[in-house]
């Protein structure tokens, strides 16, 4: 037992000074890091940073349109990706369509209402089912944890016709 010692000792030496044990490390740092980052930006409700050049944009319907419903609503995201609700992910996120012009509160998650819908699966269409009149549709981009990044990513603010059949 004694004499296996020295051996052991030294092989936990070269396993301690391998890159194998720094890239862990690094890892374990990285991650702790990263977790304390998340816990601070979700408690302080800190938007997360959209990159220089991000659009998001309707796709269908286009503005003026006359529709009639169901509407099948299409949305465009360029220079960022789509992620689901709650993956931290650099420059990611899901979209958020308003209807009809709700009141938004940069300062915090959106929350989820008639007029303002999640789309946390990272859905990038969907059919409305709308009153027949005017609508306004427009989207935003949130982070993973719902809320608008900064700067806030708005697409145009189109109107619609929903024709009553
Ligand atoms: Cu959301």
């Amino acid at each position: 037992m004694m004499k296996a010692l020295p051996l052991l000792l030294a092989s936990a030496t070269a396993l301690l000074a391998g890159t194998a044990h720094a890239d862990s490390w690094s890892q374990i740092k990285d991650a702790a890091k990263q977790q304390a980052a998340q816990k601070a930006e979700e408690e302080l409700n800190l938007p997360q940073a959209a990159p220089a050049g991000a659009r998001v944009y309707l796709i269908e319907p286009k503005d003026g349109a006359v529709v009639t419903g169901p509407v099948h609503v299409v949305f465009g995201l360029s220079g960022m990706g789509v992620a689901p609700a709650g993956v931290n992910q650099p420059n990611t996120g899901h979209h958020h369509l308003l209807i009809d012009a709700p009141t938004i509160d940069f300062a915090a998650p959106l929350p989820a209402t008639d007029q303002i819908k999640h789309f946390g699966g990272g859905q990038t269409e969907t059919v409305l089912s709308l009153p027949p009149g005017q609508h306004k549709l427009q989207l935003v981009l949130g982070d993973w944890k719902h809320q608008p990044n900064n700067p806030a990513l708005m697409s145009e603010q189109i109107t619609i016709t929903v024709k009553s059949q």
